[in-house]
């Protein structure tokens, strides 16, 4: 075992891989600019739950400008930081994640998003005169990042056939919808330098949302589990969205979690998007074959969400709705 002479670090698990995991080249890439993305879209949710967009319309200096103000808060004493915290379950944490017990060396604001109209839960540093350039380049990424993921939903359903277009974009933009948005910052950690393995930065787990829109600095860290339950790298790309999906069985959510290898320090910016509380999952009628039957019992979001509060990162959260 590996003793690390600093308290904060002692409950983070630590990986042993080395430092800079081997770079997995095979990511599909989807290209909103070409024809043919709605099919390629599909493939890339059928095969993997993960997928990279290009050509996706966000300019890349609101990623830049919101990426820069939250530098600067991370950047601000700790004190200061922790009047936004602590997240229950929203607001800032420090290596603390979820309410059950999970660690990380990693610092995070999470906010709550309503859709039509967009606005966001409010936080102690927020409420400064001085966050104005804050809220107005956190609004603009929200407002952008949405209609690309409208966009990306409705590309999906064009590309199973599903009609209406809307049937999976009209879940998560309406009223109700449930969406989150998460700021993390992975700090620097040289003593890591010396050791050759990597802090777990944020635990492995799927995301519970219909979709996920990353974007992160050109730092490492990020890996995903492909089928055979390997760890892969994926390379970072500042200028492109990181997509991961969840469908009713037929795509699958991939698992994937970020290591802090301590030489840079990594920014990643995550857009969930979640249907109202009161929406029933259940597989689309269009997409089940003759006969074949729901593997889950019927839930609504709303009792998904809450027994996903109970549950650690890790846990299988879909298992206990089998039938
Ligand atoms: C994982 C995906 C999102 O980051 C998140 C996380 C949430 C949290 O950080 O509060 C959870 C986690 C996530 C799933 C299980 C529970 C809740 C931490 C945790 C242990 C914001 C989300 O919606 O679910």
């Amino acid at each position: 075992m590996v003793v690390l002479a600093d308290e904060a670090l002692d409950q983070i698990p630590l990986i042993r891989s080395p430092k800079h995991g081997s770079n997995f080249s095979d990511i599909p890439v989807v290209d909103l600019s070409m024809p043919g993305s709605a099919e390629a879209l599909v493939g890339a949710c059928e095969e993997l739950g993960f997928f990279k967009v290009v050509n996706h319309g966000v300019p890349v200096e609101l990623a830049q400008r919101l990426e820069a103000e939250a530098i600067k808060f991370f950047a601000l004493p700790q004190l200061d930081k922790e009047k936004s915290g602590p997240p229950n379950p929203f607001g800032y944490g420090n290596k603390t994640i979820g309410p059950n017990g999970d660690v990380g060396w990693v610092e995070y604001l999470l906010f709550a998003i309503t859709s039509a109209p967009l606005s966001y839960t409010s936080m102690s540093f927020l409420e400064e005169p001085s966050a104005c350039s804050f809220r107005s380049a956190l609004k603009e990424y929200l407002l952008a990042v949405r209609k690309l993921a409208s966009d990306l939903l409705r590309l999906m359903a064009e590309g199973l056939k599903i009609e209406p277009r809307d049937a999976f974009s009209r879940l998560v933009m309406g009223e109700q919808s449930e969406g989150i948005f998460r700021l993390n910052h992975y700090p620097k950690c040289p003593i890591l330098e010396k050791l050759n393995c990597s802090l777990t930065g944020f635990g492995e787990h799927t995301d519970p949302q219909i979709i996920s829109v990353l974007r992160s600095n050109s730092s490492t860290g990020l890996q995903i589990s492909l089928k055979d339950g390997s760890w892969v790298a994926v390379p970072p790309d500042q200028e492109s969205f990181f997509i991961n999906v969840l469908t009713n069985g037929r795509f699958r959510s991939v698992r994937h979690r970020v290591l802090a290898n301590g030489l840079k320090s990594r920014v990643s910016m995550i857009y969930f998007f979640g249907p109202p509380p009161v929406e029933r999952i259940a597989p689309l009628p269009q997409l089940m074959g003759e006969g074949e039957q729901s593997k889950y019992r019927e839930f609504t979001w709303g009792e998904y969400k809450k027994a996903s509060y109970k549950s650690r990162l890790s846990d299988d959260r879909l298992g206990q709705f089998e039938k």
